[in-house]
């Protein structure tokens, strides 16, 4: 966005915390208002993130929601339920999560995670408080105190139980826990699985997109249901899953989410004078960056995940390759990867309506423009790789980031997903981490520009 258009800098954040407004649900945000009316983890990580830029205490609220359907294990649940049962499939009673002995009492959750971006949304809550001061800065730094346990619970338990041999990468059992839904990440470990019996279903989610092609299809979504089936005839207990479930994958953009994560929650431990636990948070933080690291094959220069059950490598071409940008570390290999990035593959391949990184290359035999995590731009995670490059000190690619996002979210129509070659919003609109994004964009440009 052309800066001395500030006036439609202010039109877009208003239009942007309309839509938060529109998924406010009190102390929860639906994810959209009609495809996704719960709350889901990652999502409302993001949504926190913009909500502090409007009202640290609402931002604050969100959070401490999402904490407290955190199951006893220390899990954060994927979708935290609303009251609305009809809107959404699979609702809770289709997960099974009811009789599972770490649900918290009285909580509506699934049974599976998502990554942990909570700290790096605690942390913004946190810095917007100290900027505001008073009432809102008191808030954040108790909310801070009050939940550091709460998220270092959830990064004990991602460490033990989803890499007990100490990897450095986090395992998955479902494509809905790393979040790519149905992103050729995925397409080899579920052309492996040949689903039992799952009862019949009606979905929703196509009735709420203009194009169904722009969703998962049917045989995706059996194969999503076989997995949750196969989840809750063990009760989700997290050993006895591990044996039971026919999806089993390392996930590398998950890894360097915990890795980047722990980083911050140290951050935040030793201002809480924990610095034990942030000594361990630190270890944490190394361990999953190596663990990224790791997977980087030395002829694509992307970093991949790992197959457990088929043990292979998977080197498809998506944007999770750019997992070190997120996990720090190296300055030659994240180096490396910004030319990639930035390069003809990616961000500088030819036609693209704004440069920013589509969810699979056009380069790739597996791109389709429409159709959900096989191609689409996804504004969210540029959002996240902005913040990547601005704790590094990379402030030309965050300029690019933030001016293209804000060029292209200035539709108004705060879609899902985008088109990457038309710039069209595509899946939701009204979408609330598409919105948040947008003004933490808006914020971040408006905070530099203070006086200017
Ligand atoms: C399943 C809410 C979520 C996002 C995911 C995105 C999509 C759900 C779905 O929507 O997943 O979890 O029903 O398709 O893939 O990243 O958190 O916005």
């Amino acid at each position: 966005m052309n800066p001395t258009r500030s006036l439609s800098m202010e039109e877009l954040r208003s239009a942007a915390v309309e839509v938060l407004k529109v998924n406010d649900l009190g102390t929860m945000t639906s994810a959209a208002p009609n495809l996704y009316p719960h709350m889901w983890s990652w999502d409302a990580a993001f949504v926190a993130i913009g909500l502090a830029r409007t009202s640290v205490p609402r931002a604050v609220t969100e959070l401490r929601s999402l904490l407290k359907a955190q199951w006893s294990t220390g899990m954060i649940p994927h979708i935290v339920f609303s009251d609305n049962d009809t809107g959404y499939f699979p609702g809770f009673d289709r997960w099974g999560t009811e009789s599972a002995a770490a649900l918290p009492e009285g909580i509506r959750s699934s049974g599976i995670c998502q990554p942990p971006v909570h700290a790096i949304a605690l942390r913004h809550i946190v810095d917007r408080g100290r900027e505001n001061g008073g009432e809102d800065q008191e808030v954040a730094e108790s909310f801070l105190a009050e939940s550091f346990d709460g998220w270092l619970a959830w990064h004990r338990w991602l460490a033990a139980v989803r890499d007990p041999d100490s990897v450095g990468l986090v395992e998955i059992h479902h494509g809905w826990e790393s979040g790519f839904d149905n992103s050729p990440r995925w397409d080899g470990p579920y052309s492996r699985i040949v689903p039992g019996p799952v009862p019949a279903f009606t979905r929703r989610d196509v009735l709420h997109v203009a194009d169904a092609s722009e969703r998962p299809d049917d045989d995706e979504y059996t194969k999503y249901l076989w997995l949750v089936q196969q989840m809750a005839e063990v009760g989700f207990d997290d050993a006895a899953v591990q044996d039971a479930v026919d999806f089993r994958v390392r996930d590398v953009f998950f890894s360097a989410i915990l890795a980047a994560s722990s980083d911050v929650l140290a951050g935040l431990g030793d201002e809480l004078g924990r610095e034990h636990e942030a000594g361990e948070l630190r270890a944490m933080a190394a361990r999953f960056r190596a663990g990224v690291a790791s997977t980087v094959d030395p002829e694509t220069g992307l970093a991949r995940d790992y197959d457990v059950l088929a043990r292979e490598w998977i080197g498809t071409e998506t944007v999770s390759g750019f997992a070190p940008l997120v996990a720090g570390g190296d300055p030659a290999l994240l180096a490396a990867q910004r030319e990639l990035l930035r390069g003809p593959r990616w961000m500088g391949f030819p036609g693209l309506r704004f440069p920013l990184p589509p969810s699979t290359s056009p380069a790739s035999d597996a791109f389709r423009p429409r159709t959900y995590w096989r191609g689409p731009v996804w504004p969210f995670l540029n959002l996240l790789l902005g913040w990547a490059c601005a704790r590094d000190g990379e402030a030309a690619l965050f300029e690019i980031l933030r001016s293209a996002s804000l060029e292209q979210l200035s539709d108004l129509q705060f879609g899902e997903y985008y088109e990457p070659f038309t710039g069209e919003p595509l899946g939701s609109l009204a979408q609330a981490w598409t919105a948040a994004a947008a003004l933490e964009w808006v914020g971040s440009y408006q905070g530099n520009n203070k006086g200017k």
